[in-house]
């Protein structure tokens, strides 16, 4: 009785401390991911925030999609970052210069790439916690710039219409530095002057200007050569105006990237159902398109690895890089029960991904696995909410439970920082991580949610 008792006021100090976490970083209509770090509102983050923001404040949750929308494109697009106009925002306005492009919105100044399409996820959350009659109306309000979306995603990243959306930059996968990313990133041709820092040893003056390192320990990020090739393809992609097209043209670095499409699956599912709610037809070319990236999947699979991977546009050749973006068809809901199996067999398997404290980013027998590397070894939250979420459509109750309670006590004892060893869950990166505790929020509730039905 007593151990229940402190359960229960663990339990709601951890909700406390979440919600707090929430108001901190809240600036205005939006949430920024965290204080120092992630200043801006960035378009994924926004989305798994809305989904805890629900469980207690509904109206604050849809301000913080109606505030990201605020960012769409003219030809559709959502940028992954949107910036303030204050003058503390002044150097990255003028880094990315938005403005250049046409399609650029004019009052608000945001990046020129986008991010994981979470959109139609965080909308649907959302829905079910209103009622009918308000559900609609809520539908009825995003629908149309949801719909743009998705249809730049195909008309701008999908030219050969081979139902893959392809990313032009590692930041638009939201797991920027994950193994296959950087094993592309080594195989393009590098600029002259980054050429000239490495062998200048001038590397060391690039981390002054750097954000990241300020915050978070450099050995935990990128190193300073593949940090400033990131920065000379952002650069690129500005002289190009932002424009996919000329882009394209002159670039070789574009992935059809795994985790990306697994959730535009799942987002297109969500479009279909939102669609039908309120009565709307949607094209036949998109229609058609959303079947075709279901069956697109699947020529991403490898028969000899059993499990799916990225593939290079250009060559359509796998990049047999580990990830965890190979347990993310989890969460597309369209592969075979069969193949789900495999997956779950990576997750548990005690080299792969079945650490202590999962899901580590990448393998743990792995050459790329680094304890506390960005992406490339630590566990981190969304990625698990998104596994817990495709192990229990798929009937994995147990699997999907396991993941959600780990995940939270991780949080109760050290916090919401931004992610964690998966070895020894020792906490890293920012303090204070608003994805992190809006999730841990929406996984308490989804556990609440299993106990009583059991
Ligand atoms: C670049 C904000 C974002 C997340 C990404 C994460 C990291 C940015 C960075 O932070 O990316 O977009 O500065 O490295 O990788 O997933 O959305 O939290």
């Amino acid at each position: 009785m007593l151990m229940q008792a402190s359960e229960e006021k663990d339990k709601q100090s951890l909700t406390q401390l979440c919600r707090d976490v929430l108001e901190k970083n809240q600036r205005g209509e939006f949430t920024i991911p965290a204080e120092g770090l992630y200043p801006h509102q960035w378009l994924w983050d926004s989305c798994f925030i809305a989904i805890g923001l629900a469980e207690f404040d509904v109206t604050r949750a849809q301000n913080e999609i109606k505030s990201l929308l605020r960012g769409q494109w003219l030809n559709g697009m959502l940028p992954h970052m949107i910036f303030g106009d204050d003058d503390s925002q002044k150097r990255d306005r003028n880094i990315w210069q938005s403005w250049r492009n046409p399609y650029a919105p004019e009052a608000v100044s945001t990046s020129g790439m986008t991010q994981p399409p979470m959109l139609a996820e965080a909308v649907v959350r959302i829905g079910e916690k209103l009622s009918k009659v308000e559900r609609r109306g809520w539908y009825q309000d995003i629908f149309p710039a949801l719909v743009q979306y998705h249809t730049w995603l195909y008309k701008e990243r999908d030219p050969h219409n081979e139902g893959l959306v392809m990313l032009v930059h590692p930041w638009e996968s939201g797991l920027d530095n994950s193994p296959p990313w950087i094993d592309q990133l080594h195989l393009h041709a590098r600029p002259w002057w980054v050429s000239a820092v490495d062998k200048l040893n001038l590397d060391k003056v690039f981390l002054l200007f750097r954000r990241d390192t300020k915050h978070v320990p450099p050995g935990q990020r990128l190193d300073a050569i593949d940090s400033l090739l990131y920065f000379s393809i952002l650069q690129r992609m500005k002289r190009k105006n932002w424009d996919t097209e000329a882009i394209l043209a002159r670039s070789h670095f574009t992935m059809q990237d795994l985790a990306y499409n697994a959730i535009f699956i799942r987002a297109n599912q969500h479009l279909r159902d939102i669609a039908s709610f309120i009565g709307h037809q949607l094209s036949d070319s998109l229609l058609s398109s959303m079947e075709k990236t279901e069956q697109a999947l699947e020529s991403l699979w490898d028969d000899f690895y059993k499990q799916y991977y990225s593939r290079v546009f250009i060559s359509q050749k796998l990049v047999k890089e580990p990830s965890l973006a190979a347990l993310l068809p989890l969460y597309a809901g369209s592969i075979s029960k069969e193949r789900a199996e495999e997956l779950v067999k990576l997750l548990k398997s005690p080299n792969q991904f079945g650490s202590k404290y999962p899901v580590p980013s990448v393998p743990l027998s792995s050459n790329w696995y680094k304890e506390l590397g960005y992406w490339q070894g630590p566990s981190w939250i969304n990625t698990n909410w998104l596994i817990a979420d495709g192990l229990e459509r798929y009937g994995y109750t147990n699997e999907a439970r396991d993941l959600r309670e780990k995940s939270l006590k991780l949080i109760q004892k050290h916090g919401p920082y931004e992610y964690f060893s998966a070895k020894s869950g020792q906490p890293a990166g920012a303090k204070n991580f608003s994805w992190t505790a809006a999730l841990a929020l929406h996984m308490h509730a989804a556990l609440e949610k299993t106990n009583n039905n059991n």
